[in-house]
């Protein structure tokens, strides 16, 4: 009994931070233009359209894609966004294939693309090329 009332002290205090959370995003928001980082972080808002339920998520930070591999569904939007801090160079998601490119994406800029057919598409970062990830489309 002491150890279901502290699961469920625990479940209220993870849903009263995700609360916080999702308050500080929205405070955070400054307007609906590119995502500004601050401090390296990537602030979302909770109401983009970035975070569909079919969308996948790609941040770039600390000069690696995360996640590295991403596994979606076919016709899924996968979009990455540079979260790297003001002053870091740019990254681009680009496809080995030719499949897509991005243009150089300064801290704060997105980049998306659709994925159609099943398969898998390894890409990298043109100035970096040891930053490399990989879209699995299943
Ligand atoms: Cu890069």
């Amino acid at each position: 009994m002491t150890r279901a009332g502290l699961d469920i002290g625990s479940l209220a205090a993870a849903v009263a931070m995700a609360v916080v959370l999702a308050a500080g995003c929205v405070s955070d928001r400054v307007h609906d233009g590119p995502i500004a980082p601050a401090s390296g972080e990537c602030r979302i808002p909770v109401n983009s359209p970035l975070l569909g339920a079919t969308g996948a998520l790609v941040a770039i930070r600390g000069f690696a894609f995360q996640p590295g591999v991403v596994r979606v569904k076919p016709g899924t939007t996968v979009t990455w966004i540079n979260c790297e801090p003001d002053g870091i160079d740019a990254h681009t998601s680009t496809s080995d294939a030719a499949a897509w490119g991005s243009p150089f994406l300064a801290p704060g800029a997105t980049y998306s693309h659709t994925f159609g057919a099943a398969g898998s598409f390894d890409y990298h970062c043109i100035p970096h090329p040891f930053m490399r990830g990989i879209v699995i489309v299943e």
